[in-house]
């Protein structure tokens, strides 16, 4: 565990009693604060309430105006769709409000570091999709490089639940739009944008806010180095107002496509990554064979992990060894298996469009398992994407809407998961990619994406008899 530091002998409240909130608590308290928690769910104040931790409602019997900070967790609006009514009333109340990683970049920094010959770095990996598996493939390829690393964030480990850096250690933060738009402290030494496409619109009042909240890792404190994405005009922009001009080599430009410039850039083109620096290609690595990075999604974010190692001046070729041994993510382009020719790949993790659109894309004669809760912003996204489709089968509460929103393509409302891979395996013929790839979310018919995607193996373990 890393202490919370900055808060000895203060009071400090902690609203959301999950794997965040319960972590920061914890690590508030070994660095001596008094600590009250509160979270709307009673089971999550009993289980909180078993480890020893205080529960009381901040609101009440004049405890807010006693708290030096409120920590919240991602998943409570602060600020839209409305402010958590905790939360409105710490804004009231003049009490300032952060979370578990701008506490976490204000106590990272530890005594003894004075001893390290390499002080602890922290990468810090953010944007609309790619994050896990960019942040995954940078821990991989720092330890496979032979150096201490530690992963967490969003990626599903509370950033207090990390051990204490030792020398030379780099940590690997994945960070959502929630974190990063309330951290009161964001020091990354290298920050990276994998992308920009609509997500969590509700959360931000739309997409302005929400790439407000993502460039906030680029502004507060600034990273030594950027790696940023330029696909979308967003990120294109973030390079321009980061650099001091052409052949600043602070921004590392990640381009799917041709490398222009003098600057630093890493870019993914017909399955070949290739780095180019002051206008001269220095490195090449065959992307083809790397089974689990199927895709030009994939692609791009090879190209991210491999701009924030050589920020750390890890060799092309140490990247490009760590590249194979990648084993890659669960519901991210896994591919399940293959029987009698046709392929099975889980990608329950396309909870938006875009990703959906990326899945459509690495693939061909696709029978695709699709739909769920669906966001803002429509089907359209996917419009262009639909010619690798031979049919959809649609699941979720809403299928038929979500069909409606499919033109041209075959489509069975099948509503199940049970259903729709049974109608897939029977339809399937050799060449074929049977594919999860919902983009809509999962919580209308499961808890969480993970679910879904587990509840796909299992259906086409059994039916495919793998
Ligand atoms: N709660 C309330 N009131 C509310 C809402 C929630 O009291 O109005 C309570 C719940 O009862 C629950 C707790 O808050 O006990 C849950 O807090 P949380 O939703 O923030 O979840 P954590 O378990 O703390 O997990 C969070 C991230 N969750 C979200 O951002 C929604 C996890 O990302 C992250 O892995 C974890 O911190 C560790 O850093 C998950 C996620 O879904 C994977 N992220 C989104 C995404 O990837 O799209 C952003
Ligand atoms: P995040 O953590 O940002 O959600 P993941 O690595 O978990 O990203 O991938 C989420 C979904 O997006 C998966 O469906 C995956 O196939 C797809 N995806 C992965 N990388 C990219 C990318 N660079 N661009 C678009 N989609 C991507």
């Amino acid at each position: 565990m890393i202490v919370a530091t900055g808060f000895q002998g203060r009071t400090v409240g902690v609203l959301g009693l999950g794997r965040s909130g319960l972590s920061a608590a914890r690590a508030l308290e070994a660095g001596g604060a008094e600590v009250i928690c509160w979270d709307d769910g009673a089971a999550a104040r009993e289980r909180a309430e078993a480890e020893g931790l205080i529960i009381a409602d901040p609101r009440r019997d004049g405890r807010m105006e006693t708290l030096a900070c409120l920590v919240t967790s991602p998943g409570i609006p602060h600020l839209y769709p409305a402010p958590h009514p905790v939360i409105a009333a710490a804004l009231e109340a003049g009490v300032l409000v952060d979370n578990d990683i701008g506490l976490f970049f204000r106590s990272f920094a530890a005594e003894g570091w004075e001893r390290f010959d390499t002080i602890p770095r922290v990468i810090a990996v953010t944007g609309s999709n790619g994050k896990s598996t960019t942040s995954a493939l940078i821990h991989h390829i720092l330890e496979a490089s032979g150096r201490r690393a530690q992963l967490a964030g969003n990626i599903g480990r509370g950033v207090f639940d990390l051990e204490p850096a030792e020398d030379g250690e780099v940590v690997v933060l994945e960070l959502s739009s929630y974190q990063t738009e309330l951290a009161r402290a964001l020091t990354p030494d290298v920050a990276v944008f994998t992308n920009l496409s609509p997500d969590h619109l509700d959360r931000h009042a739309g997409m302005g806010g929400y790439f407000a909240a993502k460039r906030r890792l680029f502004s507060e404190g600034g990273p030594d180095r950027a790696v940023i994405g330029t696909d979308e005009a967003e990120g294109r922009y973030l390079a321009m107002e980061l650099t001091a001009g052409p052949a600043d080599d602070r921004v590392i430009r990640v381009v799917s496509g041709k490398a222009s410039g003098a600057g630093w850039t890493v870019a993914a083109r017909k399955g070949f990554l290739s780095e180019t620096r002051k206008g001269r290609q220095v490195a090449s690595i065959d992307l083809r064979e790397v089974a689990s990075l199927p895709g030009a999604h994939n692609h791009q974010n090879a190209c991210a992990a491999y701009a924030a190692c050589r920020a750390l001046n890890i060799a092309p070729r140490e990247i490009e060894a760590a590249f194979q041994t990648f084993e890659g993510l669960p519901h991210r382009s896994q591919v399940v298996g293959e029987a009698g020719g046709v392929r099975f790949v889980n990608d329950s993790k396309a909870t938006n469009v875009d990703s959906a659109a990326k899945a459509l894309q690495a693939f061909k004669n696709i029978r695709w398992i699709c739909g769920g809760l669906m966001k803002e912003g429509g089907l359209e996204a996917l419009h262009p994407h639909l010619g690798s489709v031979t049919k959809a089968y649609v699941i979720g509460r809403e299928a038929e809407a979500f069909a409606l929103g499919l033109p041209g393509v075959e489509a069975s409302i099948a509503t199940t998961m049970e259903k729709a891979v049974a109608e897939a395996l029977a339809d399937a013929e050799p060449g074929d990619t049977i594919l999860l790839a919902p983009a809509a979310a999962s919580f209308d018919q499961y808890d969480s994406f993970e679910a879904r995607g587990r509840d796909f193996i299992e259906q086409i373990t059994a039916k495919a008899g793998l």
